[in-house]
Order: C-alpha cells, then structure tokens, then sequence
C-alpha cells in the first residue's frame, strides 16, 4: 500500500506534536504544510525537513498532491478550511473546537459528506492510554452495569503562557479543555439526553468562565458530573490528568492521579498502572497528551487506508459540540438543557 501523503495546515504550539507524531505514523507522512505567518512556517518547515510551504491555504489546495489535510489552526478558520477541503474532495483533519457554533459543525459535516470525503476531528483525549484503560475494564463486564460516574479535570497549571488567546476569550473552559471531559463522558458512559452546568471565572486575569460543574443525565439511565477547574491550586499539580471515578452494579473503578487505576469486583481489587509511554520527542507532562495525538492520527491513517468510519468522526463530534454548547446554555440559563433537540 503506498503511504498516503498528508498536508498540514496551522504550524503553532500544538503542531509542532503532530508533526512529530505524522513521523511516527505507519503509512503517512506530511508532503506540504501552510501558515500564513511566515515566521511559523520556516521554523516548522525547517525543523520537520518540508519543502513545499505555503501561506495560503487556497494556493496549497490548488497545487495539490496530497491524499488528506491536517487542520490545526485555531477555531476561527475551521469552517472556511474544512469547506475548502471539501470542495477539492480532500479527506480532513480537524482539531478542537471542531466548529465555533454547533450549526457551523452540521453544514461541515454535511459538506464532507456530499463531498464523499472522510472527516475526523482530532479529539485525542478518548485515545489517552488511561482513558482506553478505563474502557476497557468497563467493557469487560468487571464492575458490571456503570450507574454512576465522574470525570474530573482540576488544575493549576498556566496554560496561558503556551496559549495566550485562551485568556482572551468570552469562552475558555468549557470550550478549550472540557470539550475533552464531556468526549470521555460520551466515550464511557454513552450519549447524553440532557444537561445541566454551573460556571465561574476566578483568575480575574482571563476573561472567561475558568470552573464548570456539569451533571449529565446518560441515555442509558447514568448519571455523571464532569467538573473542570484551571482554578484549583493543589499540592501536587495533575495536569494533564482527568480522573475517573464510576460504580457500577457489581463493583467500582477508580482512576486517580498518577495514572493510578483500581477496579473493586466481585473477585477483589485490582490495583495496575495505566501510566501512557513518553515517547522519544515528547516532554512531561505533556506526553499524556502527546501520545495520545500520534494513537489518534495512526488511526486515522489505518482507516483511511483500510476504509470505515473513524472514532472521532465529525458527525460523532456533533455529540460532543452539542454538549459544550449546551453547557453555556444551561450556565447562562440555570436551566437543564435537551440534547436531543439540538442534534
Ligand atoms: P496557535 O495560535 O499557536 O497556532 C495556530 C496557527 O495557525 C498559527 O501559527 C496561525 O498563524 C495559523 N493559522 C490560523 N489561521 C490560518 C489560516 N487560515 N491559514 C493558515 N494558517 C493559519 O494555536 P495552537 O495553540 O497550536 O492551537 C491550535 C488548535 O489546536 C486550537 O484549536 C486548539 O484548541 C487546539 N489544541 C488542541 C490540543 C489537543 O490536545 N487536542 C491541545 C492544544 C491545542
Ligand atoms: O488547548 C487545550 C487542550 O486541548 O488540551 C489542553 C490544552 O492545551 C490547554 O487547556
């Protein structure tokens, strides 16, 4: 099978990991890249060895040559890429947020598939080995049928530095990072019939809510609390860790910091360490995340090759926006909101 040709678009901090990870993957590699900072672009082209450069998106589309597109801008261009995508009939990557309102996510995913184009999000965080761990002994039946869950996400850590525009939006929490929490919710205990969320904002430096609480009502009966905090100044600082607690009818799991998990069943307690690899370019505490990001773009290059839908679809992704911008309606409102009637 020969190797599937990919181009890059967005070369800022968070690209400079899937760049690593693209030379990590089996049977695809990164042909063309694009920035329209050219200051950006020569530091990315030149550390990955990635001749064709282009700042225009429009130009590197109209060159062609490649078999799929790795959009990681930030959110404001989404649309306008995964369309242009879409118009080429090019297969497209997108990160998080996938869409700045949910019906700017429904006409991308409709436009992909008009198209006939494969269209993934790039919500890695389901792809954490702790997370697919978790899954996994809930899978296999060990704490029976999950009635209960949370998922926790508390830190510190100033993310600001590495990612200044985050401080600068009416958005921040629930957007940038509990988009992740509310995937692994929807990973683990299934879609959400409805929601309700509470929000803060305690660093008076960023102009965003900064703490979120939110109860999901599961189709399934479950109930689970995702709670997030960039405001939580602990002894020991878990970034970048979500924590993971469920009950079910025949026993419990437990995912602590540390990358500690323990599953109570009907046979006792298992106590095992669901700690991810540090890959060789990536740098703690970052390598939870960093390893997650080349898990997710070998899947895609698996199923582009081999066919078949991806995890993180965009059409799936459409759950998961549903719920963050539920969360803002219901914060705002102090009401439970209706998942079903979003989609
Ligand atoms: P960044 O601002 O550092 O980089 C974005 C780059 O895209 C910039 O260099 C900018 O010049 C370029 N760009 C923007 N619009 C463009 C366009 N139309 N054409 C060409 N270039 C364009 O942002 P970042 O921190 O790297 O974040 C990028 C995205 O990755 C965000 O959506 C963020 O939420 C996401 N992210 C995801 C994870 C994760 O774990 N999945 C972690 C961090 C960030
Ligand atoms: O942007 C965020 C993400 O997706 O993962 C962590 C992060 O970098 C900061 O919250």
């Amino acid at each position: 099978m020969a190797e599937l040709k990919g181009a890059l678009i967005g070369c800022g901090f968070f690209a400079i990991n899937q760049m690593h990870a693209w030379q990590d993957v089996n049977g695809a590699r990164i042909v063309a890249i694009c920035d329209r900072d050219p200051e950006r672009l020569r530091l990315v082209g030149d550390r990955f060895g990635i001749e064709r450069r282009y700042a225009d998106a429009a130009t590197m589309f109209a060159d062609g040559g490649f078999d799929f597109v790795d959009i990681a801008t930030t959110v404001a261009s989404h649309r306008a890429l995964v369309d242009m995508a879409a118009s080429h009939r090019i297969p497209a990557i997108c990160q998080k947020p996938f869409a700045k309102t949910l019906s700017d996510a429904k006409a991308m995913v409709s436009g992909c598939a008009q198209a006939g184009v494969p269209l993934m999000v790039h919500e890695n965080f389901r792809w954490q080995t702790p997370i697919q761990a978790v899954k996994t002994v809930l899978q296999s039946g060990a704490i029976g049928e999950p009635f209960w869950g949370r998922f926790s996400f508390r830190s510190g850590f100033d993310v600001f530095s590495g990612q200044p525009y985050l401080a600068e939006g009416e958005r921040f929490i629930i957007e940038d990072l509990g988009i992740h929490t509310l995937d692994i919710a929807r990973f683990i205990l299934g879609d959400v019939a409805s929601l309700t969320a509470r929000t803060k904002r305690i660093n008076p430096k960023i102009k965003g809510e900064d703490v979120a609480t939110i109860l999901l009502d599961h189709e399934n009966g479950a109930t689970s609390i995702v709670d997030v905090s960039y405001a939580s100044k602990l002894s020991k600082e878990p970034f970048p860790e979500t924590l993971i607690e469920l009950d079910g009818t025949k026993g419990s799991i437990r995912l602590s910091q540390g990358y500690r998990l323990e599953v109570n069943g009907p046979d006792g307690v298992a106590v095992s360490d669901a700690s991810p690899q540090l890959l060789p370019w990536a740098s703690r505490p970052w390598h939870n995340i960093q390893e997650s990001v080349l898990s997710i773009q070998q899947h895609w290059a698996d199923r582009l090759a081999g066919g078949g839908e991806t995890s993180t679809s965009g059409a799936d992704n459409l759950k998961t926006l549903a719920l963050v911008e539920a969360a803002y309606q219901s914060a705002a409102s102090g009401r439970p909101i209706d998942i079903g009637a979003m989609l």
